[in-house]
Parts: C-alpha cells; sequence; structure tokens
C-alpha cells in the first residue's frame, strides 16, 4: 500500500561540496530524510527506473536504506541494487551503477566526517555515469526541498539486506549483492596482481589501516585473500556505525597511529589509510609522508607500468587547490592538464569526454577513468604496482621523481569550528582586498595576481563562481583560501599553501619550515587571527 505523506519544507537542505551533510539527529528528525529523498526522486524521476543503493555503514546507514528503499518502490523504481548490510564504497557504488548502466544512485555517507548517534550522515545522488550529481541538479534538488508539500511511501516490512539474492518490495526488484565482489574484479582488471603478489610472497610488508570505515571488506578481500598479504595487514578492518569513535579522515592528524608505526624503527615497507566511504586514501612510506599533490603527480607520471594505463594518460585533472605538482608531468608527458574547482563532481565531464585520465585532490583523493568517484584502494593498488615494478622504496621513488620536475612544497592549514559570521567577514575584507594586493610585499615576496577563482567547464560551458581565493607571488609561491563545503559545525577555514623548489638542492625540507613565509604570508594578508581569533591551525595535512 503506497501512503502519500503530508509534509512541509524543512530549511538548509542544501548539498555542499558532496551531497547533503547534517548531524545525525537532524537527519533522523521528522521528515528530514523523506523531504530530501523525495526531492532527489522528483528532480531525477523514479518511474520504471533503476538505481543504486549503499553506503558507508555509519550510524542511521541501515534505518535510512530501509526508508529509502519504500520510498524508491513508492515513487514507481523497477529495480534497486544494493549493497549487503546496506553497505557500499563510494567507488563501489560508482562502479556498480556503470557494470549495471543503472539511472544513478543514492549513497549514504559524510564520508570523512565521523559517524554515530551525535556525529554527522549524508545522502548523495550519483548520475547515470556513475559521477556526484553536478550543481544544476543539486541546485534543482534544494529549490526541490524549498516548495515540497508530501512524499510517498510504501508501507511494508523491512526488506532482509543480509541475504544476498532477490527481493520484491511492492512491485519493485531490490537485488541485495555482495558489496566487494565486482569492485575487486574491476581491480584486477587494472593492475598486475601477479607482480604484487609476488612482491608480498618476497617479504614485502604493508599496514593498511582502514579506520573502522567501509573499506575494510575490500582491503582484506583484495590486499589479503587475493593478494596474499600477510593476515594482519589490514587493520581497523571492520565497519562500525561509530568508526570505533575514530575520525576517519586518512591525514596525518587523524590517522596518527599509522604515522606512528610508519616512523618507527619497525615500520613495515608502505602503510595506507582510508576514509568513511573509501573514497579517499594517505600513502606513507617508511619514514617518508607521501602528500597527495605529490602523489597524484607520480602516479600520473608511473601509470603506464600498470596493466590498465599501459596505452599512457589522456590528461591529468588536479582541483585548483592541488599543488601545480600534476602538471609538472603532464607537461612533461605532453598530455592535457586542467584545473577544477573542489569537489569530484568536477572531474566527471572530463572523464566522461575522455579528455583526463587520471584526477586528483590535495583532500586525499586520487583515481581515474575507471569509475567517476575518487577511489582510496585504487590509489593504494597503483602503488603497489609501481613498487613491485620499479622494486624500489617510496622514499627513494619520492626523491628520483623531485629530482627530475623539482618539488611543490605544499601544506594545507584547517581553523574548524569558526563563527560563521566571522568567517564571512573575513573572506567579505580578503575579496574586497583583491585589486589591491598585485605589487604588495610581504615576507620578502611579491604578490604577481590575487583573484577569486571561477570555472567554465571545457565540456558543457557551466559556469561555477567564487571557487576559492588564490594569492599569486613572483616566485611562483601561492596560497589559497576558501570554506569547507562538506562541515556541519561552524565554518572550517581552508588555508592551501604552496611554494616551488626547482633543485637540485633544497629538495629535502621539512615541509612546514620550507612553507614558513608563505604561512606567514597567508596570516597576514587575511587577518587570520583578527578575523577568527585563531592564531594556529586545528589540523595541518
Ligand atoms: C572536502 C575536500 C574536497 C573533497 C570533499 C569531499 O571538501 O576539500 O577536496 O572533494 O571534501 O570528500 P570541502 O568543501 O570540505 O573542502 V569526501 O571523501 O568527504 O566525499
Ligand atoms: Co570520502
Amino acid at each position: 500500500m503506497i501512503t502519500t505523506v503530508a509534509t512541509t519544507p524543512i530549511a538548509g537542505q542544501k548539498p555542499g561540496t558532496s551531497g547533503l551533510r547534517k548531524k545525525t539527529p537532524v537527519f533522523m528528525s521528522r521528515h528530514y530524510l523523506e523531504n530530501f529523498v523525495q526531492a532527489i526522486f522528483d528532480v531525477v524521476g523514479a518511474k520504471g527506473k533503476a538505481f543504486v543503493l549503499g553506503g558507508d555503514g555509519r550510524y542511521f546507514n541501515d534505518r535510512a536504506a530501509q526508508v529509502i528503499l519504500r520510498m524508491a518502490a513508492a515513487n514507481g523504481a523497477a529495480r534497486v541494487i544494493v549493497g549487503q548490510g546496506a553497505i557500499l564504497s563510494t567507488p563501489a557504488a560508482s562502479h556498480l551503477i556503470r557494470l549495471n548502466q543503472t539511472d544513478g544512485g543514492i549513497i549514504m555517507s559524510a564520508s570523512h566526517n565521523p559517524g554515530g548517534p551525535d556525529e554527522d550522515f549524508g545522502v548523495k545522488f550519483n548520475m547515470p555515469n556513475g559521477g556526484p550529481a553536478p550543481e544544476a541538479v543539486t541546485e534543482a534538488m534544494f529549490q526541490r526541498t524549498t516548495e515540497i508539500t508530501e512524499y510517498r511511501m510504501l508501507e511494508a516490512q523491512d526488506v532482509d539486506l543480509g541475504r544476498i539474492g532477490r527481493h520484491q518490495l511492492g512491485d519493485m526488484v531490490v537485488d541485495v549483492v555482495d558489496p566487494v565482489t565486482d569492485y575487486a574484479a574491476l581491480m584486477e582488471t587494472l593492475f598486475d596482481f601477479g607482480a604484487i603478489r609476488a612482491m608480498f610472497a618476497g617479504g614485502f610488508r604493508m599496514r593498511m589501516d582502514s579506520m573502522c570505515a567501509v573499506t575494510g571488506p575490500y582491503a582484506v578481500e583484495v590486499l589479503e585473500n587475493r593478494l596474499g598479504a600477510p593476515k594482519g595487514t589490514c587493520v581497523n578492518a571492520t565497519p562500525l556505525p561509530d568508526f570505533g569513535g575514530m575520525h576517519p579522515d586518512p591525514n596525518p592528524t587523524w590517522a596518527k597511529a599509522l604515522m606512528d608505526e610508519m616512523f618507527s624503527d619497525a615500520a613495515p615497507d608502505f602503510g595506507a589509510a582510508s576514509d568513511g566511504d573509501g573514497d579517499r586514501n594517505m600513502v606513507v612510506g617508511r619514514g617518508i609522508y607521501v602528500s597527495p599533490s605529490d602523489s597524484l603527480a607520480v602516479l600520473a607520471a608511473n601509470a603506464h607500468l600498470a596493466p590498465g594505463y599501459a596505452k599512457g594518460l589522456r590528461g591529468v585533472a588536479r582541483s585548483m587547490p592541488t599543488s601545480a605538482a600534476a602538471d609538472r608531468v603532464a607537461d612533461a608527458l605532453g598530455i592535457g592538464k586542467y584545473e577544477t574547482p573542489t569537489g569530484w563532481k568536477f572531474f566527471g565531464n572530463l572523464l566522461d569526454a575522455g579528455q583526463a585520465t587520471i584526477c586528483g585532490e590535495e583532500s586525499f583523493g586520487t583515481g581515474s577513468d575507471h569509475v567517476r568517484e575518487k577511489d582510496g584502494l585504487w590509489a593504494v593498488l597503483l602503488w603497489l604496482n609501481i613498487l613491485a615494478v620499479r622494486k624500489q622504496s617510496v622514499a627513494e621513488i619520492l626523491r628520483e621523481h623531485w629530482a627530475k620536475f623539482g618539488r611543490n612544497y605544499y601544506s594545507r592549514h584547517d581553523f574548524e569550528a569558526i563563527e560563521t559570521a566571522r568567517a564571512d567577514a573575513m573572506f567579505a575584507a580578503l575579496r574586497g582586498s583583491l585589486s589591491d594586493l598585485p605589487g604588495r610585499q610581504v615576507e620578502g615576496m611579491v604578490v604577481q595576481s590575487a583573484d577569486d577563482f571561477a570555472y567554465t567547464d571545457p565540456v558543457d560551458g557551466s559556469v561555477s563562481q567564487k571557487q576559492g581565493v588564490r594569492v599569486l607571488f613572483q616566485d611562483g609561491s601561492r596560497i589559497v583560501y576558501r570554506l569547507s563545503g562538506t562541515g556541519t559545525e561552524g565554518a572550517t577555514l581552508r588555508v592551501y599553501l604552496e611554494r616551488y623548489a626547482a633543485g637540485p638542492s633544497g629538495l629535502d625540507l621539512d615541509a612546514q619550515a620550507a612553507l614558513a613565509p608563505v604561512i606567514r604570508a597567508a596570516h597576514a594578508l587575511a587577518g587570520i587571527a583578527d578575523h577568527t581569533g585563531r592564531t594556529a591551525p586545528d589540523v595541518v595535512t
């Protein structure tokens, strides 16, 4: 029986950088999830369509899945493919959408945000190409939430999502699938599993920290079961509703246990961590941290060593705040390079058009045209493939890379939970000062140009304004300021810092030390302390 439930608009259901994210109690409040899901179906249409559904397993994931299934059935969907237990990593969901040629998918995740009854929850819609909905679509969904008057709900019992196989929900088919199988098969087509297996058999050791989030089962199946890494290679590998209290954001601050291990005497050859929904990765060598911007550049320069990329790359795309290290590789390879706003949705058109093969963001996201999301385990496997072929350490590979291309020293400083009004005032002042900045001297550097990044999509011509304030210096150094679009508490200021060293000397400095003048300039130019009351960042990556 299908019921139509009267509702009223709820303020603030505006998707950010990656879907709608709110505190879990907000998502669990009356009509909240239902309004947003109905807005999705109103915009994309559900009648006769097929979707993929899954999430990162955080608190409320299982209940939300049942609600979304009943609403999909009530809106006339023909079929939903669900990961067993309502679990799917974001890249696995993207793959299932593409593999089954569905009309899109709904992913339940707040990604790198903590999970639990008092933490964060999120929902996002991915398109038939497997990628996050572009701005025009999320904007239409938001508009719909402001005028919604009713939603449709099937009255039915829960679907047994623990049982793999075909289920019926009203007139709709629900296919519960193993979340890992198809994804693991895709990885086998891209990488030289034989070479990686031989490397593990030869004594190579790694630690894969899934941070009690969704990547655990994928990592165990691929690394331990298929590639023969010793049992125990994967730690924190059981997804938990509260991520075991961990903050599943794979960076040096939140994946500190992994960092400590990799810098200890007992360090294995290679370390990696992944985030809540499995699309991010951090990579660490024995005694050396790989910044995500450098990781993107190294992967681009060496991707041809993996079978899936043996024919070479069409182009490399990076988000604007990501360092220019990947650009140098693209130039050397004579392939296209692209600079997009922050958020994976901006890579979709470039990937679909075959203009970019590998994409990356400074926020620990790397991926390729195999899916339309960033993919944490994919990046780990590409690193392993490269290590297996080159038979060098991570440190050796990085040092050779810097010697060849020079080094883009890079860091991001985050100032979290700032009062929104103060953050807005800081940006208003900063934007107001942009025309006065060129020529100004600060910390021994001279400002060359300053602007607010705007992006015109080269494929569909759509324009995205105000994507971050950037200040470029004559010596090639750069500062970028942005406000986060994924947080759920106040404002998070992100300050991105970059400085280029051509070498051959000065390639082996500590990044924070190398960037010290740029960091001081960033504080001075924006008046961070005056506006926000903060003198030091909460997170440094
Ligand atoms: C952050 C990152 C961005 C990433 C986004 C989603 O966005 O900066 O690069 O694409 O998170 O990642 P923001 O607006 O907070 O800076 V995930 O792994 O949370 O889906
Ligand atoms: Co994520």
